[in-house]
């Protein structure tokens, strides 16, 4: 009997088998190794900005709307409610809807440089709440155009289904910051900002991955005489491929908010602390469902729409001040 012996021959043939498998799925993935954008989860969760490049000489059109609503007051992590505010102040912001309509235009000058500009029309709707004895409660719009945003995107890994890249740019104080409501009511921050971003992505065959960290910063006081506090945002998120037209994606969005640095001398903090410059910092920290479709056919082949809603998990802000309840983002883009 040679039993023990053909029982090696035929493990060591099957461990052979098994490496030389494992050597073609390294070898396959070696071959088709680069991350691409050709797939519904190719651009992350319609709410983030800034999160892929493009191939040299391609063009992307965008349009995003955005869609904030708060319609409560937090001190801390705590809810405040209206009449303790008004106990302290003549007037409060008591229903805010912010709307935001983005065009963004993308161009790739190589396959490693996307260049960015977006432009965004406000309108801000708020309602306020009068103490006893000081009016009638009454309502705000403010609306017109935000600050504007260049950038440029830098590609410096794209390997293994992996793709980096490093955002720089700049916003022009286009948008107005004269209104009397309060801060949170101003269109712009008044000053030219540094905005700065790095991005990961990665794919698998269903399933993708992404994480970005990005920051607004302000570096002097506008005509005002004060400046908006460090803006810092790190999300990540993930994809499923259910066919080559539509992902699922989950993500999660940390957000930072300095405080205002300064004051605006027409704003009294006495009267509503939305006109305080030491209550309009805090955190958040969302969860967000979002739902990608990727035209593959028709007439309308290679336009993407783009939903996202938005919860807060957990908000701690500098206050009384009114914290989000929802936010909602649509989008369309096209690329060619
Ligand atoms: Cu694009």
């Amino acid at each position: 009997m040679n039993c023990p012996q053909s029982k090696k021959t035929t493990s060591k043939r099957t461990l052979l088998a098994g490496v030389s498998v494992l050597i073609c799925l390294l070898f396959v993935e070696n071959i088709n190794a680069l991350w691409t954008a050709s797939r519904p989860d190719g651009h992350a969760p319609i709410g983030v900005h800034a999160e892929h490049t493009h191939h040299k000489g391609e063009w992307m059109f965008g349009y995003k709307y955005f869609f904030t609503y708060s319609d409560r007051h937090l001190d801390g992590a705590s809810e405040v409610p209206l009449s303790n505010i008004l106990d302290n102040y003549i007037m409060t912001g008591k229903e805010m809807m912010m709307h935001m309509h983005m065009l963004e235009v993308m161009f790739a000058t190589s396959h490693r440089l996307t260049l960015m500009l977006m432009g965004d029309l406000m309108f801000h709707n708020m309602s306020h709440a009068h103490a006893p004895g000081y009016g009638e409660d009454h309502a705000h719009n403010t609306s017109g155009l935000a600050d504007l945003r260049f950038s440029g995107m830098y590609m410096f890994y794209n390997r293994n289904f992996q793709r980096m890249h490093a955002e720089i740019g700049f916003t022009l104080p286009t948008g107005n910051i004269d209104y009397f409501e309060g801060y949170n009511m101003q269109l712009g921050s008044g000053t030219a900002d540094l905005i700065s971003g790095l991005t990961w992505l990665a794919q698998r065959e269903r399933t993708s991955f992404g994480a970005q960290a990005s920051g607004q910063f302000s570096f002097y006081d506008n005509k005002n005489n004060y400046r908006l506090g460090e803006r810092v945002n790190a999300t990540a998120w993930t994809g499923y491929v259910v066919n080559d037209w539509f992902s699922p994606l989950f993500r999660i969005d940390f957000n930072h908010r300095g405080n205002i640095i300064g004051r605006d001398p027409r704003l009294d903090p006495s009267i509503d602390p939305a006109r305080d410059p030491n209550m309009q910092g805090g955190q958040r920290l969302d969860a967000g469902l979002g739902l990608n479709f990727y035209v593959r056919q028709g007439s309308l082949r290679g336009v993407r729409f783009a939903f996202e809603g938005l919860l807060p998990l957990y908000q701690n802000l500098e206050g009384p001040q009114m914290a989000t309840s929802f936010t909602g983002v649509f989008g369309i883009q096209y690329a060619f």
